[in-house]
C-alpha cells in the first residue's frame, strides 16, 4: 500500500512511555519499497511471529526523503498497547529490536553476541556488493563484481561453512533453533538470488553446503514457509528481480 507518512523526527515524548509501547507493541507498520532490499529481514521476522503488521510503500520518493528520519529506508511504525508510536529507522537496528522482541538472539549473552556477528558480518558484505556493484559506474561494476566473485564471496562463504560445520551442521549458526543469524544471512542470499548476475553467484554458492542446508532451513521453517509462498512475497521477489536488472533507471 502507497502511504503518506511524516516522519522526519522520531517521536518526543517520555521515553518510558515510548520503551513501553516498544515492549508491548499493538501492530507495526514497515515503510520501504516494494522490494526484498534492507527490509526481507524484517517482514521475514515479522511474518515468523505472525505480528500484526503492514508493508508500506512511499508514493514519490523525491518527496518522501525528507520525511523520514534519516532520509532512507527502513522505517518501522511501532503502534503500541498504550497508543503511543514509535518510529525507528535503520535496518539493523530494526532488525535486532524484532529479534529480540520475539526470541530471535538466543538464549544467553554469548548466543545474542554471535548471533549479532554474523548479523554484522552479512550487512557489510551486503553493503560491499551495493556499493561496488549495484550502484557503482557501469564501466566499473564488471570488473568489482569479477573481485567480488573471486575473493569477498568465496572468503566470507567459507568463515560461515565452517562455522556452520562447527554448530552440527544443524542449519543454524547458533544453537538449534532459528535465530536472527539464519534469517539475515539467509536474506543476503535471497538478495543475491535476484541479481543479474545470480547465475554466477549461485555457482560460486553451490560450493557451501551447509550453508545452502541453512537457507532452507529458514525458507522452510513451519513459520515462514507460508509467508515465502504469499503472493506477497513473489511480488516483491520479482519487483527485486526487476529493479536490478537497472537500478539507476528507478531514480
Ligand atoms: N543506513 C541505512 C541505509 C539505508 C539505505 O541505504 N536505504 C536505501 C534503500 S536500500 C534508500 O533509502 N535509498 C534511497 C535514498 O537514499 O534516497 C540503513 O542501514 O538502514
Amino acid at each position: 500500500m502507497v502511504s503518506s507518512f511524516n516522519a522526519a523526527h522520531y517521536v518526543q515524548a517520555p521515553s518510558r512511555e515510548l520503551s513501553e509501547t516498544m515492549a508491548s507493541p499493538a501492530s507495526f507498520k514497515l515503510l520501504y519499497f516494494p522490494i526484498l532490499g534492507l527490509a526481507g529481514t524484517s517482514r521475514d521476522i515479522l511474518s515468523y511471529a505472525g505480528a500484526e503488521f503492514e508493508s508500506i510503500f512511499p508514493g514519490n520518493w523525491g518527496e518522501d526523503k525528507g520525511n523520514t528520519p534519516m532520509g532512507c529506508l527502513p522505517v518501522l511504525f511501532i503502534t503500541g498497547k498504550n497508543g503511543k508510536q514509535v518510529i525507528l529507522s535503520e535496518a539493523a537496528v530494526i532488525e535486532q529490536y524484532l529479534a529480540k522482541l520475539y526470541g530471535l538472539l538466543g538464549d544467553n549473552e554469548y548466543e545474542e553476541t554471535m548471533i549479532k556477528s554474523f548479523h554484522n558480518a552479512s550487512f557489510s558484505l551486503q553493503n560491499m556488493f551495493a556499493s561496488l556493484i549495484t550502484w557503482n559506474q557501469p564501466e566499473a561494476s564488471p570488473k568489482c563484481l569479477a573481485y567480488f566473485k573471486a575473493n569477498s564471496l568465496p572468503s566470507f562463504c567459507e568463515s560461515l561453512e565452517r562455522h556452520l560445520k562447527d554448530n552440527g551442521n544443524n542449519g543454524h549458526f547458533v544453537g538449534n533453533k532459528l535465530s536472527l543469524a539464519d534469517i539475515r544471512v539467509a536474506n543476503m542470499l535471497e538478495h543475491f538470488a535476484q541479481q543479474p548476475s545470480a547465475p554466477e553467484l549461485i555457482e560460486i554458492l553451490k560450493k557451501y553446503p551447509n550453508l545452502y542446508k541453512m537457507r532452507e532451513s529458514v525458507a522452510n521453517h513451519p513459520k515462514l514457509a507460508a509467508w515465502r509462498k504469499s503472493e506477497g512475497w513473489s511480488t516483491i521477489d520479482k519487483n527485486s528481480r526487476g529493479f536490478y536488472e537497472n537500478p539507476f533507471a528507478a531514480m
